[in-house]
């Protein structure tokens, strides 16, 4: 008798030790899990400040040369022609100390020459295309003829 209850004995202690199936416990909740730390924007990259762009340099302006004043009252020069046995123009007025130039262009020679006048002038023979400048000086009224052709007459006025 004694046998069977040490049986039952190791029977209940073994069943006891028989793991039961209990029902397993609900997972605990997983806590939701933080959101994820917004990951710090990468600083932005200092930008390189350009190399500084050398100035340009300032453009001194020249100092303008003082205009050099012109000599008052430059003397003027006129022109006479000789063509077709005239001078052209016949009478000119001109101012002290201007000059005048008898260019001939005629197949015949001429010449200008005084014939009354405050002052002297003659140009000599001039030919085809040659020219003879004369400067007068003195006021006055000057006529002159060519000695080749006395009939060619020409009157110039000195102011
Ligand atoms: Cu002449």
């Amino acid at each position: 008798m004694k046998k069977i209850l040490s049986l039952l004995a190791l029977l209940i202690v073994a069943v006891a030790c028989y793991p039961t199936t209990q029902p397993a416990a609900p997972a605990p909740v997983s806590e939701p899990a933080a959101p994820p730390a917004p990951e710090p924007a990468p600083a932005p990259e200092p930008v390189e400040p350009a190399a500084p762009v050398s100035a340009p340099e300032p453009v001194t302006p020249e100092p303008a040369e003082p205009a050099v004043p012109e000599p008052a009252a430059s003397a003027e020069e006129h022109k006479v022609d000789m063509k077709e046995f005239k001078f052209s123009p016949n009478t000119l007025t001109v101012k002290a100390g201007d000059s005048v130039t008898f260019t001939n262009a005629d197949g015949a020679p001429h010449t200008a020459t005084m014939t009354s006048g405050p002052e002297k002038f003659d140009t000599g023979k001039l030919v085809k295309g040659q020219s003879k400048t004369v400067t007068l000086s003195k006021p006055g009224t000057y006529t002159y003829i060519c000695e080749f052709h006395p009939g060619m007459k020409g009157t110039i006025v000195v102011e």
